[in-house]
């Protein structure tokens, strides 16, 4: 087996240029792909080759297949990485970097598509003995079968859209008088954003903790996992905070998430890397939830705690080497903590794209930066708002809580809004700081 000789990035901002590095150091060529307003992007300028590949509107560019295949085949990349959001969980895309000869980044198209249907991995691990929430066998019959289910785990309940995930098409239901107009409009609402109109439905459990272990699995099925990440800080679905290991992790917590990440990519014949999703409720109790197929913005804060390079082992199994390390080998050493500094006003949250007309980035002892901006760039209206992931690692939670701190009050980025007034509050927070919250953190507390 041998590394690929060159690679194009299918994505732009900041996860490009981490793939970019990753390639360099891993003596990968690399060819970026941007629209005609991003021209002077970090991306492009750090990338070997780069090409245009059309307007700013996403469609037709970024999520445009034919095009960024084109792409591919006139720079002779062997192999495409998608990074995060836009292709890089469309299964059509994998088939098609497959029917032309393309390596794509990532999990089989097979592995994709079945983690788009979350009510048939959730049937399908349950059988495998993963504990899962209680509901529905699989996708809704009908409305008489699901109000059944729903009398026999009780109210309160949840709908779930089965092409849904992260928060999309869901509906929490509280007594039985509005099961069944919560049905008609969640399937209304899920054939309209998805194409697909099939529903799953589960207990609903209040203040959750959001748990995610890292995977990776070899092409022969070696799997082995690097860990939690404690992903509660969120608001309406968009996590802001991410840390790992987990607040309320203990070794026996870590072990058993461990174990059920391993066993479900088993039972899924997952490959490459990927996230496992769990619940944990207050009692501990963990159930399974979905299962992402693609590298994810959170992953520095693992990397930093393990010392492996997600991105570089990502690239090597993708091009058919094995994983060279034994689960007994992953360790998890000090704290790390990341905050998503997005380009937006920090008490609404509304976007505020413009000219970084200043600016300085924080370094110093275990801190680390994930960016693509520079002073003088702008940062266009049409994507998304994250701008930098401000990353720190401690030898303790408290250490790293410490570092976040002076480096948020290092920061500065002028000429537009940004979230970082936001990160200084939550992480002032005695809350925060005691590790006990949930994800209605953001709804129970005041933070501005
Ligand atoms: C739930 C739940 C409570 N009970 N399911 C939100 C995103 C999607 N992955 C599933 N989500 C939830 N499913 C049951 N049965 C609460 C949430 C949820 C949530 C989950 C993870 C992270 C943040 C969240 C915020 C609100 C609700």
């Amino acid at each position: 087996m041998k590394l690929f000789r060159k690679v194009l990035i299918a994505n732009r901002g900041e996860i490009a240029v981490r793939i970019i590095r990753a390639c360099r150091e891993l003596n990968i060529g690399t060819v970026a792909v941007f629209s005609d307003i991003e021209k002077d992007s970090m991306h492009v300028r750090l990338a070997d080759e780069a090409i245009c590949i059309g307007p700013a509107s996403v469609a037709d560019s970024y999520l445009n297949i034919p095009g960024i295949l084109s792409a591919a085949e006139i720079t002779d990349a062997e192999a495409i990485h998608p990074g995060y959001g836009f292709l890089s969980e469309n299964p059509q895309f994998a088939e098609a970097c497959k029917k032309s000869k393309i390596s794509f980044i990532g999990p089989t198209s097979e592995n994709i598509r079945l983690a788009g249907n979350k009510s048939k991995a959730k049937q399908i691990l349950r059988k495998k003995g993963i504990p899962v929430i209680p509901g529905s066998s699989g996708a809704l019959q009908d409305k008489k079968s699901a109000s059944a289910i729903a009398r026999k785990i009780g109210y309160p309940v949840i709908i779930k859209a089965s092409a849904g995930g992260g928060g999309r098409g869901m509906r929490i239901v509280t007594e039985e008088s509005v099961l069944d107009h919560s049905l008609s409009a969640a399937e209304s609402e899920s054939l309209t954003s998805f194409g697909n109109g099939e529903l799953y439905i589960e207990k609903y459990i209040p203040q959750i903790r959001h748990i995610e272990v890292q995977i990776a699995t070899d092409n022969s099925g070696k799997t082995v996992h690097l860990g939690e990440r404690d992903c509660s800080i969120q608001r309406r679905h968009q996590k802001l905070i991410e840390e790992s290991p987990s607040p309320i992790s203990t070794e026996k917590l870590r072990k058993k998430l461990g174990d059920y990440a391993i066993k479900a990519a088993e039972a899924l014949k997952f490959r490459n890397v990927g996230t496992i999703e769990f619940i944990v409720d207050g009692d501990d109790n963990i159930y399974f939830m979905e299962i992402n197929t693609r590298v994810q913005v959170e992953h520095p804060v693992t990397e930093m705690v393990t010392g492996i390079d997600i991105i570089k082992e990502q690239i090597k199994l993708a091009s058919g080497l094995p994983i060279a390390f034994e689960q007994k080998e992953v360790t998890v050493k000090g704290h790390s903590i990341e905050c998503r500094i997005n380009a937006e006003d920090p008490y609404t949250f509304i976007p505020s794209p413009g000219k970084i007309t200043f600016l300085y980035q924080p370094g110093g002892p275990g801190v680390r930066v994930d960016t693509h901006v520079y002073s003088g760039c702008t940062i266009p209206p049409y994507y998304d708002s994250m701008i930098a992931k401000l990353i720190v690692r401690g030898r303790n939670r408290m250490e790293a809580i410490e570092r976040m701190l002076r480096a948020l009050n290092e920061y500065v980025i002028e000429g537009v809004k940004t979230t970082i007034p936001f990160h200084k509050k939550v992480l002032a927070h005695p809350d925060f700081i005691s590790g006990n919250f949930s994800t209605s953190f953001l709804e129970r507390v005041k933070i501005i």
